[in-house]
């Protein structure tokens, strides 16, 4: 792995930080590093280019800022990029949690906002709820191991859930809780290229391939308890439907 790196130019008056910066993203370029590929550890990078750890950290850091790269607690920094990608069966209605444990791949969730409120008049039209019904808002981005996945944007008829607090790592476990796990689902999907904001959520380049997923979940009744607009990173979803005549 360290012989793929050339070595850096001593007669080049640029900073040594940037210097190896240019040779770890002309690495990520020609594919010397490729997706999920892990990095030589910090030490042994620096004792190979005959710089400072500090030198190669802030050179990482940099990559890793714009999503390049990224760390995993304890097991090093790996290159980012077209992630295992998930097939996902779109005849079965699964939660994100089951699609990843299913793959062996440790989910969780980082909360971007979570609140409690009434419909708004479209999300009234759309769920068929009253105006003025008690929502809760969930809005997560959702991660596969340390990769972030998905930007999830939760509306829940408030009705369905103990409290705004039952949600904790999985929002079907706690619908299930108390009955309510939707058994049938309607979905939407649409292409999309992230924008910054949402880029920026994801760690990916502006600009990158998404997929825009709305999902109307409804119980046996045909009650509506979920309405949620999921943003899936293109590179690692893989959406399989099921025909027959
Ligand atoms: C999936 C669903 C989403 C649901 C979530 C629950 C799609 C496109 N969307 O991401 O509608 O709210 O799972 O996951 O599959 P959780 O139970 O892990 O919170």
């Amino acid at each position: 792995m360290l012989t793929t790196f050339r070595q850096l130019d001593d007669s080049d008056a640029t900073p040594k930080y940037m210097q190896v910066e240019r040779m770890l993203r002309e690495a990520l370029a020609t594919d010397a590093l490729r997706p999920q590929d892990a990095l030589p550890a910090e030490r042994d990078l620096a004792e190979e280019l005959g710089v400072s750890r500090i030198t190669i950290r802030k050179a990482i850091g940099t990559l890793v800022d714009e999503g390049l790269l990224h760390r995993r607690h304890g097991a090093g920094t790996f290159v980012t990029g077209s992630a295992q990608r998930i097939e996902k069966s779109s005849s079965k209605i699964s939660s994100f949690s089951e699609d990843m444990a299913a793959r062996g791949l440790r989910s969780h969730s980082e909360w971007i906002s979570r609140s409690s409120g009434s419909v708004t008049p479209e999300e009234s039209i759309n769920m068929g709820l009253s105006p003025g019904a008690p929502v809760f808002r969930f809005n997560r981005i959702r991660y596969a191991d340390e990769l972030p996945m998905a930007l999830e944007y939760s509306t829940i008829d408030a009705n369905c859930l103990r409290s705004l607090d039952a949600v904790e790592s999985s929002l079907y476990k706690a619908l299930a809780e108390t009955g309510n796990r939707p058994t049938r689902a309607l979905q939407r999907l649409r292409a999309i290229a992230f924008d910054e904001g949402r880029a920026e959520l994801l760690k990916m380049p502006l600009g990158s391939p998404g997929l825009l997923i709305e999902r109307r979940g409804f119980l046996k009744n045909g009650r509506l308890v979920e309405l949620t607009t999921s943003y899936y990173r293109g590179d690692a979803y893989d959406f399989v439907a099921e025909l027959s005549d």
